[in-house]
């Protein structure tokens, strides 16, 4: 069998029942035969950002091994998004689950449909918390040494509230 890939996920939900949407897409990509889920990070309420007339999100990140290609686990993962009942409205806006892919193998790949790794996400709080949580010793290649002693970048990150959620 070909080795196996390994693929970083990020999830946010802001409308409904944020953790149960949370949790019925983790369920539903850990269900596929060609998806085995490594790893889950805590959920966190988190400030909406680009977009801030909106509820605060829940987000979290997963790792998984697959034996799906990119645009495979992108089809799957706007799947469980449509099944979950996202429907198409304004671009950073409210949405009961938005799954996104960032980061598959070392893999460096752009089209229409995909960029990886995702683009923003060195510049999202609500995705590099919880990516960092489950994955602390990543190599990001050379860009996140930048991120790391780019001090403004680090100042602005920093003010966008994220907190984990309380265990019940
Ligand atoms: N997703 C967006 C836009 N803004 N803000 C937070 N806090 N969390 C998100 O998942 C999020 C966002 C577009 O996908
Ligand atoms: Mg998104
Ligand atoms: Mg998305």
């Amino acid at each position: 069998m070909n080795k196996p890939h390994i693929a970083y996920l990020g999830l946010g939900s802001n409308l409904g029942d944020k953790k149960a949407n949370l949790d019925a897409a983790v369920e539903a990509l850990a269900q596929h035969n060609a998806i085995t889920l490594l790893k889950t990070s805590s959920y966190y309420s988190t400030e909406p950002v680009g977009y801030t007339e909106q509820d605060w999100f829940l987000n979290a990140a997963i790792k998984i091994e697959t034996a799906l290609d990119p645009h495979g686990l992108l089809s799957f993962c706007n799947s469980i998004e449509r099944a979950l009942g996202r429907e198409k409205t304004i671009p950073m806006g409210p949405r009961i689950i938005d799954l996104d892919l960032l980061l598959f193998n070392k893999l460096t790949f752009q089209d229409n449909t995909l960029t990886l790794p995702h683009p923003e996400m060195l510049n999202r709080a609500f995705v590099m918390i919880p990516l960092l949580e489950i994955a602390p010793d990543l190599d990001f290649g050379s860009a996140p040494q930048a991120w790391k002693t780019d001090t403004a970048k680090v100042e602005a990150l920093s003010k966008q509230a994220v907190e984990p959620l309380p265990t019940a």
